[in-house]
């Protein structure tokens, strides 16, 4: 019987080596530790993380000294902290790693065999020593060993929606990880737990506070405890951000206006991000949500986003910062196409933005639904550094009980080939700055994280944190290994469960988006919450309806979005706008995105559309319950805690898919009707049934009363 696991570890458990050999042949090579001189910060923590890993994977870690004495050696260390690094003339391999580059090499120096990790800047060295450890957790061979690696993009983000309260906007893991109310005081070993497992996939950006921000947050008591935060991150390489309400001047700094024009606004933004610094040396910088979902915004003032996003760009300059401007931007009041109007916005401001002003861009263009056609923004603005936005939290994916891996999405979005500047402008390329020759930039994405004592609530979420990190390092990485190494390092090695369960992994996003929004339907999620099905809903405003997206009626369903109705393909680079804008060209998985399709229109398979819904909606609900059967013959080879959870998450989340496949067929079927395909399994419920349902106090939301 293995021990019960409460996933706290995640995936850096360090549990002893199993193959004995191997272990052996480690503990050989890896005669002593040799640490770089100066040892402080970053390459404290990358030798304490080293003792720690090695001992629980080696059974007692090395020696720690200044400079070898033994037959073998593990040497770290930058060419300024470790003189004999000189010798081993790595300085041309290092010179093409930048900052956070690692290497690692097999070599003797003076007759002794050595494994060097090196790095120009010792959180580089952090980097390399989380790579080493991954390797001996996966157990590979010592001739694997040697690699270089430096991230593709600069900033890595994760972005926490959480309240000042402890409540987490669409939080389905507990409560937020940061105790306002004891810090700076009290300091919850979390935080460096938080730190370790960010700095182990590469990840360097952390921004604490939510986007529909509170202005508090920069308030003086605030910032000291952001600093007592940032002080727990800093030897991991992992800078905190604020979030920064438009409105704080108004709110926090007694003026009337919040007008990114007005010299005394300005002023305050200077004051505020000096008053800042002086707490925090490293503060990363701002991230704003403005003029979106009711938060202030320039154009409260007839400023542009642009002029906006400057004044704090402005004050953060001196001090090395960035301000990150969400581009989530869509009016008050329907009206345009809300795909659309994002790009209109922001393409007449390329190159208006400061250069430490970046845009951050959600992977599609409404709203992180299951599956969207990459943001048309992606190539559309040469002149201003980009970030694309991903969603970890599963807001839109099931909540607290799905399993859903993203990885596949994170590739089908960051693969996709924007056609910009010819074939092969993917949106990684573009992010890379490879595509209009800009700086690299990066990714954020919506932390799943909270207070739970597996930090990400269901266990397999852990995976979207780890797969998100790897692929902010390395864009081109595919969701297939990592999902293997993820599985390796959280669970086991067992060649069986390993398949079994990466099958189960790779299946399961395409599973919920044929469940709840096959074939390129979108936002049909119940009010508000977007907890279950909501297909029928139809007040309130225009495009928070489900009406608004699907456009169902007796003909036929979806958004046309070609030249016949609202255009958006135009917003896409040819050939992609032609290919968009053609049913026959448009792949299927997108029709209902791009096309209003008749209900009887054909399909690749030969079934007409409804049918085809109907078998989409099917194969979601039984790709789940072959989840839970391959889940439950893995019984026995992990830990019995662990897969007791996921078993009944399994079980809840078949009864949800199946709630969404008959709820959203029978109310798509007034329009259609159209009856049921032969041998379909009926639905069990009545659609008046499914509309009744209220679901009340919903995680992620704020509901009172
Ligand atoms: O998807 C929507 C969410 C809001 C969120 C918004 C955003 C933080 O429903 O809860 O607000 O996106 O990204 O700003």
């Amino acid at each position: 019987m293995l021990a019960d696991d409460d996933g706290y570890r995640l995936w850096l458990r360090y549990e002893p080596v199993a193959d004995a050999p191997r272990r052996a042949e480690y503990r050989a090579a890896f005669g002593e530790l040799v640490l770089g001189e100066r040892i402080a910060g970053t390459l404290a923590t990358a030798l304490a993380e080293l003792e720690r890993g090695l001992s629980g994977l080696l059974g007692e870690a090395p020696p720690a000294r200044p400079q070898i004495n033994k037959t073998a050696a593990l040497v770290v260390g930058t060419p300024a902290s470790l003189p004999m690094l000189a010798k081993l003339e790595l300085a041309q391999d290092l010179a093409k790693l930048g900052d956070e580059g690692f290497l690692i090499r097999q070599t003797t120096s003076d007759g002794v065999a050595c494994t060097v990790i090196a790095a120009n800047r010792e959180l580089g060295c952090l980097y390399g020593v989380f790579h080493l450890l991954r390797q001996v957790q996966l157990g590979r061979a010592l001739t694997e060993l040697a690699t270089e690696s430096a991230p593709k993009l600069r900033f890595r983000m994760l972005d926490h929606w959480d309240n000042l309260d402890r409540t987490i906007e669409r939080g389905y893991a507990g409560f937020s990880l940061w105790d306002w109310h004891k810090l700076p005081d009290y300091l919850d070993p979390r935080y460096e737990d938080y730190a370790r497992a960010c700095a182990s996939v590469g990840l360097n950006g952390s921004v604490l506070t939510n986007v529909n921000a509170n202005a508090l947050i920069l308030t003086d008591t605030y910032l000291r405890k952001v600093a007592a935060l940032a002080n727990v991150f800093r030897p991991y390489g992992v800078r905190v951000y604020l979030t920064a309400r438009f409105s704080a001047p108004i709110e926090i700094g007694g003026l009337a206006s919040a007008d990114p024009l007005a010299p005394a606004v300005r002023a305050f933004w200077r004051e505020k991000a000096d008053a800042i610094y002086r707490l925090i040396p490293d503060f990363g910088g701002f991230v704003v949500k403005a003029n979106s979902e009711g938060q202030p915004g320039p154009e409260d003032y007839r400023r542009s986003h642009a002029e906006g996003a400057n004044v704090l760009a402005d004050a953060l300059a001196p001090h090395g910062g960035v301000v990150i401007w969400r581009a989530f931007v869509y009016s008050n009041t329907a009206g345009e196409d809300r795909h659309k109007q994002a790009y209109d916005e922001f393409v007449p401001l390329d190159g208006k933005f400061r250069d430490n002003a970046l845009l951050q861009v959600k992977n599609g263009a409404i709203d992180f639904q299951p599956r969207e056609p990459f943001h048309p923004l992606f190539g559309a603005l040469p002149r201003t550094p980009l970030l694309a936005e991903f969603q970890l939290t599963q807001e839109y994916l099931g909540c607290a009980t799905h399993l859903c891996y993203l990885g596949p999405l994170l590739n089908e979005t960051l693969d996709s080939d924007t056609f910009v500047a010819g074939p092969g402008s993917t949106v990684a390329r573009v992010l890379e700055g490879a595509v209009h020759g800009g700086h690299a930039t990066g990714l954020a994405a919506v932390s799943n994280i909270g207070s739970e004592r597996n930090w990400c609530g269901h266990p397999f979420a852990q995976s979207n944190w780890f797969a998100y990190g790897r692929l902010a390092w390395d864009p081109a990485l595919r969701a297939d290994d990592i999902a293997e190494e993820w599985l390796q390092l959280t669970f086991t090695q067992d060649p069986r469960f390993v398949e079994e369960a990466r099958r189960m992994m790779l299946e399961s996003r395409e599973a919920v988006v044929n469940y709840m929004t096959p074939l390129g339907l979108h936002h049909l999620m119940a009010w508000d919450h977007h907890y279950g099905p909501g297909p029928w809903i139809d007040q309130g405003r225009a495009d928070w309806t489900s009406v608004y997206f699907h456009r169902a009626d007796a003909n036929g369903i979806g958004f046309d979005r070609s030249a016949t109705g609202s255009n958006a393909v135009a917003q896409y680079a040819p050939p992609l706008r032609e290919r968009f804008g053609k049913l026959e060209s448009c792949p299927e998985s997108l029709w209902l995105w791009f096309h209003h399709v008749a209900w009887d229109q054909e399909m690749t398979s030969g079934r007409t559309l409804w049918n085809e819904l109907c078998h989409r909606y099917d194969a979601g609900a039984v790709a789940v319950s072959g989840m839970r059967s391959t889940w439950a013959s893995l019984a026995g080879a992990i830990d019995g805690a662990r897969h007791r959870h996921v078993s009944d998450l399994l079980a809840i989340q078949e009864k949800e898919a199946r709630w969404w496949r008959d709820a959203c067929l029978l109310y798509f079927q007034t329009f259609s009707r159209r009856p049921f395909p032969e041998g379909f399994d009926p639905p069990r419920g009545t659609l008046a049934e499914y509309r009744a349902r209220r679901d009340r106090f919903v995680p992620g939301i704020r509901e009172r009363g």
